[in-house]
């Protein structure tokens, strides 16, 4: 069968694999046996996002995909990437480089969107008209994505939204997989809250690139603990743009509006970086031994080496290792099997040495050795 429409029939066998929610109750198996095959002049079955009170489920890293049947012969794959922007993206872009290799099955055309949303959707409209097997893209923003995604839909293109997610119908994708960036933004939240232990709390934040769903879901994340601590103020909220450059320059004007801050949150490493520069400049003192805590987010090995120094308070991690997700994916639909519609990628939380928390790891030599990034 041609491996356009195979693949649109296992489209329309993607389910959601749900876990059950909290509460103890055994997570149900995942939903991955397949629907009756549609017939062929269907189109795939809508792909329902997970109902709001189930979670999907949590997933460890898959074991290394075995090349794919020879038979199959190479299976193309276009890669609309974010940027180069951060540590984090760069390791996210080496795994799926390493994982989409020659050697592996793949052609993997890849495209660095440098940030710009214009060019991340000429990328993908190439990918389009380049026939590509697969795409997958790491959305720059939530916004834009309905029309070109029904253009790879109605080229019978299966789409991966990897990384971050996209504010569109989740019919016109076959799957979604990244960290679950509210989720982080509570971690990052409850462990203030249990640190602080009912101390006041006045709170910068150098968020990410403006739309973007990490940005949005740290962002909203925080706030939901936020929210319940009224000893805490939001004194200002501005986008770094997840880049060095971008924390400095916010923790520099930061510094001249406000003089009685006591927690930066910043919402990828190398924001944290730019800060800690902007304070050593102000001769300000950060960290554990500071009068400033520092919440940082990604946990990339830099990061967590500033987490072991104590520089860094508390990192939460968010994995850039999901290439072999998206690769699971790949691979399932090559054989016609059903996919899940959603995969969380699993992550936790790092705090300095000498702070213990039910939130988070407290950071040691061994912790940052036994690090794959
Ligand atoms: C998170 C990812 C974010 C990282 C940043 O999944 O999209 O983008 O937190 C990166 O470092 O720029
Ligand atoms: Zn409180």
């Amino acid at each position: 069968m041609k491996k356009k429409l195979a693949v649109l029939l296992a489209g329309a066998m993607v389910m959601a694999s749900l876990a059950g929610c909290g509460g103890g109750d055994a997570a149900p198996a995942e939903t991955t046996a397949p629907a009756a095959e549609a017939p062929a002049e269907e189109a795939p079955a809508e792909t329902e996002a997970p109902a709001e009170e189930e979670a999907p489920a949590e997933e460890e890293a898959p074991a290394e995909e075995e090349a794919p049947a020879a038979e199959g012969g190479t299976i193309s794959v276009g890669f609309a990437q974010v940027g180069h922007e951060s540590d984090w993206r760069a390791a996210n872009t080496q795994n799926y480089q390493d994982t989409f290799s020659e050697a592996n099955g793949y052609a993997l055309s890849f495209v660095d969107a440098d940030n710009d949303n214009a060019v991340q959707l000429e990328a993908v409209r190439t990918f389009i008209q380049q026939e590509m097997d697969y795409i997958c893209i790491a959305p720059i923003e939530t916004a834009g994505w309905d029309t070109v995604l029904q253009e790879a839909q109605d080229a019978g293109i299966p789409v991966l939204i990897v990384d971050r997610s996209v504010d569109a119908d989740p019919s016109l994708y076959t799957t979604q997989l990244g960290c679950d960036m509210v989720a982080e933004g509570e971690t990052a939240g409850n462990w203030l809250a249990e640190y602080l232990d009912g101390a006041e709390a006045k709170i910068l934040v150098i968020e990410g690139s403006v739309g973007a769903s990490a940005t949005l879901g740290r962002t909203e994340g925080f706030n939901n603990i936020a929210a319940s601590h009224s000893e805490w103020e939001i004194l200002d909220s501005q986008s770094g743009d997840f880049t060095q450059a971008g924390g400095q320059e916010v923790m520099e004007s930061f510094i001249k509006s406000y003089s009685d801050f006591n927690v930066v949150v910043c919402q990828n490493d190398n924001e944290a970086y730019g800060a800690m520069d902007a304070m050593d400049a102000a001769g300000i003192t950060y960290g554990v031994d500071g009068d400033v805590i520092i919440i940082s987010f990604d946990a990339t090995h830099d990061g967590l080496q500033y987490t072991l120094d104590g520089k860094i308070n508390c990192n939460v991690e968010c994995n850039p290792l999901q290439a072999a997700f998206a690769a699971e994916v790949i691979q399932k639909l090559e054989k016609g099997e059903a996919v899940d519609a959603q995969t969380i990628v699993k992550d936790e939380a790092f705090v300095a040495p000498g702070i213990t928390s039910q939130y988070a790891v407290t950071m040691t030599q061994e912790v940052l050795d036994g690090r794959a990034y």
